[in-house]
């Protein structure tokens, strides 16, 4: 390496001109690996392939930031971390380089063994997409360095004249010429560095775009949903209508959304097939039209995450359209040791739930539409299952392929090894969505409202308590059924002051939501909601 070093043709650039290029390298081989996994049709990339392991991989220790982490906004800060710590080791590989001249390959080959290995062990991944895109971000990388080290070092000839006379200030300019120094040609590396972000930066949006939406959206457009052969109607009015309230029915583009998944699964309904299998005497599949053609259900449900603290927002009323369950299962011939039924995603996610519960006559659907549309991509396209009275993380597999009978004791789904309980059924729940947390309002009549719900169960009576007051019987929305929440209003004579509002729910069994404040995991929180408000 010292023979190198002392070579005049070598001439080392600054640390932070070395770093800049290492991390403008790193930035080319991230994007050319993305638009490689693009152009191979791949849904997972290196990058989200590395960011779906640490998922798996952490997901139990980060078990209580759940929410935050498998939260849209969060999968986002994990992609942009894996970015940013690429662009970091990517600086370090080009300070390394000044001095050690494998440091390109070996730096950028051990990021591409990782990415290949991360793409490869991948359920949506391949050890051909994980080669080949691999391969092609190591060259890029290396190669990219190279580029920007020649046109670092370019014009250390002419450099060496004094920056007036090409214009190019150097970076030793007090002195020039001398033997071994460094000089930069500024004008050539930041015209490369320039280049190279351009291209990483068209090369990684053309790689999302390619991998956005298209095959999703063409079923869209192929798909005309059937009649539903039985229909719970959603009330055609509901009885108070109060700025703020959540409306009975969530519209789509509100409902919340939780997963695991960096990169929406997009699943054409073309070629997608639904397997029924395990303890089944006649285990078989079907695709989209077969699906669309059996008999149907349309009917509303509310489903919540257990990760929903009290007084979240991560649940919702939809109304869904589907087949069945039990009819599914009563044509495979279901066994009676068949004590499980684990749905299965295209994304390696699973959840399972007792048989019993899909066979006791509650809704528990393949569904294929939301709210009237065919499923959007971030709810499930091409299936889901909706099972009332079960948080989703046990029952409401997204891009479902697979619903296989198993026995109970021998599988255990995605969030079970994880720290979450194997059971999960809905808690009774109530919140306040009126008025709104930081509101100030003014006294006189003022509404008090929000939802309340137990799926399955049903809300018998919502109760609301103004401080220390009694607790008043709110006014109850029509709910369609059971399985939806409800709204709930109140009207409250305000005085001037501090209150705090609380509110509790009681269910169609009698039971009262108890007071006991607890974190969602393992099982899902409990608690009233409470609001503080200033009246003047
Ligand atoms: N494939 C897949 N399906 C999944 C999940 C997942 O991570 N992957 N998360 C589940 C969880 S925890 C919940 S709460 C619901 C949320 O459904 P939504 O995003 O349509 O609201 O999806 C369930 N289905
Ligand atoms: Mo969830």
């Amino acid at each position: 390496m010292t023979t190198t070093q002392s070579s005049p043709t070598a001439r080392r650039l600054s640390v932070p001109v070395a770093a800049v290029a290492g991390a403008v390298s790193a930035a080319v081989a991230l994007a050319v690996g993305e638009l490689v996994a693009s152009l191979l049709s791949s849904p997972v990339s290196l990058v989200t392939a590395v960011g779906s392991e640490f998922v798996d991989r952490f997901a139990a220790s980060l078990k209580d930031l759940a929410v935050a982490l498998f939260g849209t906004n969060d999968k986002v800060a994990l992609v942009v971390g894996i970015v940013v710590v690429s662009l970091i080791l990517g600086a370090v590989i080009g300070v390394l380089d000044r001095a050690w001249r494998l440091a390109a390959p070996v730096g950028f080959g051990a990021f591409g063994v990782l990415g290949a290995w991360a793409l490869a062990s991948d359920v949506q991944g391949s050890l051909l997409v994980a080669l080949v895109s691999a391969a092609s971000a190591v060259g890029a990388g290396v190669g990219a360095l190279s580029a920007l080290r020649r046109a670092a070092s370019r014009n250390t000839a002419t450099a060496v004249i004094g920056p007036s006379s090409t214009g190019s200030a150097t970076e030793d300019s007090r002195s020039p010429g001398r033997p071994g120094a460094v000089t930069l040609d500024r004008r050539s590396f930041a015209l490369a560095v320039g280049g190279l972000i351009f291209v990483a930066g068209t090369g990684g949006l053309a790689a999302r775009a390619m991998r956005a939406g298209g095959a999703v959206d063409a079923s869209h457009r192929r798909t005309v949903l059937p009649r539903a052969t039985s229909t719970t109607p959603v009330p055609a009015e509901q009885p108070f209508a109060v700025v703020g309230l959540s409306p009975y029915v969530t519209p789509t583009g509100d409902f919340y959304r939780i997963d695991t998944a960096l990169s929406t699964p997009q699943v054409a309904s073309d070629g997608w097939r639904l397997r029924i299998t395990g303890m089944v005497d006649q285990p078989f599949e079907l695709g989209y039209e077969d699906l669309l053609a059996l008999d149907s259900v349309e009917a509303p449900v509310t489903i919540a995450c257990v990760s929903n603290e009290v007084g979240g927002r991560l649940v919702g009323n939809a109304v869904w359209q589907g087949v069945p369950l039990a009819s599914l299962l009563d044509r495979a011939g279901l066994r009676p040791e068949a004590t499980q039924i684990v749905g299965r995603s295209v994304d390696g996610f699973t959840a399972g739930f007792p048989t019993a519960v899909a066979l006791d006559g509650r809704t528990a659907l393949v569904a294929y539409a939301m709210n009237g549309e065919p499923l959007p991509a971030d709810h499930g396209h091409p299936a889901r299952l909706i099972v009332s009275g079960l948080y989703g993380y046990v029952s409401a597999t997204k891009w479902l392929e697979e619903i296989e009978l198993t026995t109970w004791e021998s599988f255990d789904g995605y969030w079970v090894p994880r720290g979450w309980s194997k059971v999960g059924p809905i808690k009774l729940q109530s919140r306040i969505d009126v008025p709104r947390a930081d509101a100030s309002l003014v006294a006189g009549p003022q509404p008090i409202a929000g939802v309340a719900w137990a799926p399955d169960t049903g809300v018998e009576r919502v109760e609301v308590q103004i401080d220390d007051g009694p607790w008043r019987t709110a006014r109850l929305g029509a709910s369609a059924s059971a399985d939806t929440w409800v709204q709930w209003h109140l009207e409250w004579d305000a005085d001037a002051g501090d209150h705090v509002i609380s509110v509790r729910a009681t269910d169609a069994t009698g039971q009262t939501q108890t007071s006991e404040l607890t974190d969602p995991a393992p099982d899902g929180a409990t608690g009233w909601h409470t609001r503080r408000v200033r009246v003047t």
